[in-house]
């Protein structure tokens, strides 16, 4: 199955045929809806960032939602160093983040076994 995603700031055709794949489409679709907004449309600035930092992942920020925390995601992300954070770039956060969740979800299943 094909779908062709079409927002205010993006057009681009995603295969979607699997739960994973959702994923992954999915991935790119967020990242374009922030990365859109202003400047270089498929980077993220450091407003961008931000945003989509609050917006799609406030709830794995927890406390840590101000202005020093998005400087902190910026500047270990941003590794060319272009003050602005690529594909490439965000992708390694989502990577961090889901080795992070899976291992959360491995230590609570583990507490239940004993
Ligand atoms: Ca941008
Ligand atoms: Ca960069």
């Amino acid at each position: 199955m094909c779908f062709f995603f079409s927002s205010l700031h993006s057009n681009f055709l995603c295969i979607v045929d699997s739960d994973l794949s959702v994923s992954v489409c999915m991935l790119i679709k967020t990242f374009h809806k922030y990365s859109g907004k202003e400047g270089d449309k498929y980077t993220l600035s450091r407003g961008e960032l931000k945003e989509l930092l609050l917006e799609e992942l406030g709830s794995y920020l927890g406390s840590s939602k101000d202005n020093e925390a998005v400087e902190k995601v910026m500047n270990d992300l941003d590794a060319n160093n272009d003050g602005e954070v690529d594909f490439t770039e965000f992708i390694i956060l989502m990577g961090a983040l889901t080795v992070a969740c899976n291992d959360f979800f491995l230590e609570s299943k583990r507490g239940k076994e004993m």
